[in-house]
């Protein structure tokens, strides 16, 4: 294999096989594109969860006992924001701090997101290209019990408690696909990785994009997903929670079933190798609980073989 990978991802679960993907591929053969549904302006600042998770991770600054943020990080801002009674739910660590202040800086300045994001990126050291899904807004709203709820304030406020009956994407209609990601896509590829991340908060936001299901869908290189479902339960996050809610059996089916379309393979955890065979797509089964570096690698490897073998199908 010798072309170039797309990796579709969102925050922490997707960063992992990014960042396994980054370690045994040249850098100049992987393109990350990244959710930006989760984005927010909060305290006047520009805050891109999902873009600082990737490029944390792929730069070695990741906080892996938080998943999100900067390692050795230092909370002086947040205690000061507390005395003085601001805001404090959702919390900026002093390096962190920087990474907003400077984007929302450059953004003001009329810089796009998607050259702030590669300046980041390249400043931190990562060779593959970072790329924000858009550099328009779009927002992922939860629609709850509660009200509609803006991305952050459902999952960090709220904790994802309200029950959510819905999801939508505000923006994404009117929203162009960034430079990055309409370039990755015309290029040719050997393979398009939809990443562990979950399905509805962070890859339909990609998802529903103009265009961009059916440059997937009809694209010739395969596209691959790797379960986010691992015997029934969601890896990190609400994932499995989420999926109760809207009514879907918590299984790898479902996501298989959520992607109809799209795919033309799928990667199943060991533990749920009783459903190979028995999916709408070709599947592979390895260990997709990525707790190492091996583990991270391992995986992006055994995409990337599977990608080789559905291309000589096809
Ligand atoms: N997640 C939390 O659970 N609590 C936080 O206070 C929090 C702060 C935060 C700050 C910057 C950042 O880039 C991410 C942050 N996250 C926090 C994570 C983030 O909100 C979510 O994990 C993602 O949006 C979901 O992919």
């Amino acid at each position: 294999m010798s072309g170039h990978v797309l990796a579709l991802c969102g925050g922490v679960g997707g960063a992992k096989l990014a960042l396994g993907l980054s370690l045994i591929l040249p850098p100049e053969r992987l393109t990350v594109v990244i959710n930006t549904g989760d984005d927010f302006t909060h305290l006047g600042l520009r805050i891109c969860p999902d873009i600082d998770t990737v490029t944390y991770t792929l730069g070695g600054l990741s906080n892996t006992e938080l998943g999100w943020g900067r390692s050795g990080e230092s909370w002086e801002f947040m205690e000061n924001l507390r005395t003085l009674g601001g805001p404090d739910w959702f919390n900026l660590g002093d390096k962190d701090l920087a990474t907003h202040v400077e984007r929302t800086r450059r953004l003001m300045a009329g810089e796009p997101l998607s050259a702030i994001t590669a300046d980041f990126a390249a400043k931190h050291g990562i060779g593959p290209a970072l790329v924000p899904m858009t550099d328009d807004e779009v927002a992922t709203i939860i629609e709850t019990d509660d009200g509609d709820l803006a991305f952050q304030h459902y999952f960090v406020r709220d904790r994802c408690q309200p029950e959510v009956r819905g999801i939508r994407f505000e923006g994404a209609e009117d929203a162009m696909p960034s430079p990055g990601l309409i370039a990755a896509l015309k290029g040719p590829l050997d393979a398009i990785v939809i990443c562990p991340s979950n399905p509805f908060l962070s890859v339909d936001p990609l998802l529903a994009l103009p265009g961009i299901r059916e440059a997937l869908a009809g694209h010739e290189a395969p596209v691959i997903a790797v379960s986010p479902i691992v015997g029934g339960k969601a890896i990190k996050g609400p994932t499995a929670k989420l999926m109760g809610e809207l009514g879907l059996d918590v299984t790898a089916a479902s996501i298989v079933h959520h992607y109809r379309g799209l795919l033309d393979g799928f990667v199943l955890d060991s533990e749920d190798s009783d459903l190979a065979g028995r999916l709408s797509v070709s599947t592979y089964v390895t260990n997709t609980v990525m707790k190492t570096i091996e583990d991270r690698t391992g995986l992006a490897r055994a995409v990337l073989d599977f990608a080789i073998r559905l291309k000589g199908r096809a």
